[in-house]
């Protein structure tokens, strides 16, 4: 993996960094693991692990972090030859800083070996299990929130529970062999980008468990804690380029750094029986109840994001900075944010939102940060329920209007056609692709594409496609977008 003449980044070898690099504050080797998180992607790596090395930069060694990829060994090829260290780079308008982080102490490929992961898990040191799996590793009904039954995870891990797949099944049998052990639970920590992702997890966990023992599902539903978070930092993936300027810049070669922005914001429900970092000490707000933050965020922030995402690339815009340039999208994301979401938001006491919403609009324009439009535009049927439905249900419940919100569910339906406006493939990566395909086959007026998707239950439930308010406004948007283009029509708004 190492593409240049530097030194690899390792143990050994920090000493031989660029001048200014930040370093682990604290000793390695004596780290013990306290915290299992399964789904080892780049924003685990931008957020709760920076919070956790800031952690155990105060002195408490508890809390190392045991990574685990449920699908492939990308990042494990990556990290465990340069001993766990990796980059984090932040980055905005005024320059770039560089952290290397040590609180990952290893990571497994769970595939390769199932039992390994369950040994860690079943360990009575490791308190927390933490997931960012993205919103299709939870096996849910979008729409419903609930478990899906019928996902060839879940039939494969009820049939074979030495042996999940899923991190469901993982999460289930390894809290069934604590429980037979006499093993405290470890605490769950959901931090996906879901509506109440703690109790979200806990009903697909629990409902998971019920179908294999009733009584271990009992014993979940009373005894394992499932706080929910939000959480909040922009991470793109990571390039090639990324990887050439990072290895440059700190003078050793990092197989996988990690591309953030300077904000960062973690609001976490304080529900650790088992105890946990003090998170509190690295910035973590602790809440008793983290509903408004989350709701705030998943609308503002996610419900704009994907907005950009469908009509900026429609339009043409490769990353989210591109797009808030063109000719009507800041226009478009200020009106959205200030005329449609915020109304539908809980007040957030001493809380001054309308400087939040201007730093999400800084935030978007970043020009540091190469976020793609085409990575946002993943898996949107498993996003656009939390992200723009569930702020239009609360606009129809006010009887007031969502045009602007309307454009964005419409972007999503012209993007997952899997065509772009001048005829050629879009890269369409959704759980539902297959069946976005084969639904739209042969349609291309926007009647005929609005009536397939709304037929997808999964995504929009029975309600919105019942609504003649939904029905028309989603309907005239998407004519627009056929007609004359997402530019266009951005533009004339
Ligand atoms: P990533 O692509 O770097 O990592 C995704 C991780 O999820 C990988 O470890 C992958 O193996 C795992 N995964 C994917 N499908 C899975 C499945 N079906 N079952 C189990 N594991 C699965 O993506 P990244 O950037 O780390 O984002 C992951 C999640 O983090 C997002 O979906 C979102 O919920 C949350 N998030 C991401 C932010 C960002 O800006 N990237 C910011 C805030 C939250
Ligand atoms: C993005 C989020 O990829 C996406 O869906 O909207 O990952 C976004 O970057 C984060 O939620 C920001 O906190």
């Amino acid at each position: 993996m190492n593409h240049t003449s530097h030194k690899h980044l390792s143990s050994a070898n920090l000493p031989q960094l660029a001048k200014g690099v930040a370093t682990p504050g604290y000793d390695r080797s004596q780290v013990e693991t306290g915290i299992v998180h399964l789904g080892i992607g780049a924003f685990h790596r931008a957020h709760q692990a920076v919070y956790t090395d800031s952690v155990l930069t105060t002195g408490d060694l508890r809390w190392g972090i045991l990574g685990a990829s449920l699908r492939s060994g990308d990042t494990r090829d990556a990290l465990n030859p340069q001993d766990g260290l990796y980059t984090v780079a932040v980055r905005d308008g005024s320059g770039s800083s560089f952290r290397i982080i040590g609180s990952i102490q290893n990571v497994l490929v769970a595939p390769e070996s199932p039992e390994t992961l369950l040994a860690a898990m079943t360990d009575p040191k490791v308190k927390i299990v933490s997931l960012t799996i993205t919103e299709k590793g939870y096996c849910y009904s979008p729409a419903s929130a609930s478990l899906d039954e019928s996902h060839p995870d879940v039939t494969h891990d009820l049939a074979n529970p030495a042996t999940p797949r899923s991190a469901i099944g993982f999460i289930v049998e390894a809290l069934a062999r604590r429980r037979k052990n006499g093993t405290e639970p470890f605490t769950l920590l959901s931090c996906d980008n879901l509506p109440a992702n703690g109790q979200t997890l806990k009903r697909v966990v629990t409902r998971f468990a019920e179908l294999r023992d009733a009584e271990l599902g009992a014993f979940i539903s009373e005894h394992v804690a499932f706080p929910s978070t939000m959480v909040d930092r922009i991470v793109p993936a990571t390039t090639d380029d990324d990887r050439a300027g990072v290895t440059d810049a700190i003078g050793l070669a990092d197989n996988w750094p990690i591309m953030t922005e300077p904000f960062t914001q973690w609001v976490v429900e304080d529900h650790f029986p088992s105890g946990r970092p003090a998170w509190e000490k690295a910035g973590v707000t602790f809440v008793g109840d983290v509903d408004a933050f989350e709701l705030m965020k998943l609308r503002l922030l996610n419900g704009s994001h994907s907005t950009l995402a469908y009509l900026g690339y429609l339009s043409g815009h490769e990353t989210v900075s591109d797009t808030m340039a063109g000719e009507g999208f800041a226009t478009l994301i200020e009106r959205m944010m200030d005329e449609e979401i915020t109304p539908t938001l809980p007040v957030l006491p001493d809380f001054d939102l309308d400087a939040y919403k201007k730093q999400l609009r800084e935030r978007f324009r970043n020009p540091a940060l190469r976020h793609r439009t085409w990575q946002i535009a993943m898996d949107g049927s498993q996003k656009l329920p939390q992200r723009l439905l569930n702020t239009i249900r609360v606009r129809l419940e006010q009887k007031a209007s969502f045009d602007l919100l309307a454009l964005g569910v419409a972007g999503w339906m012209r993007y997952a056609t899997g065509t772009d406006e001048r005829g050629n493939a879009i890269d369409v990566r959704d759980p539902l692709a297959g069946e976005f395909k084969a639904r739209t086959a042969g349609k291309t007026s926007a009647s005929a594409l609005l009536e397939t998707y709304l037929g997808m239950e999964q995504i929009f439930g029975t309600d919105l496609p019942a609504n003649t308010a939904f029905h028309d406004a989603v309907g005239d948007a998407l004519a627009k977008l056929i007609g004359q283009g997402a530019a266009r029509t951005v533009a004339e708004l």
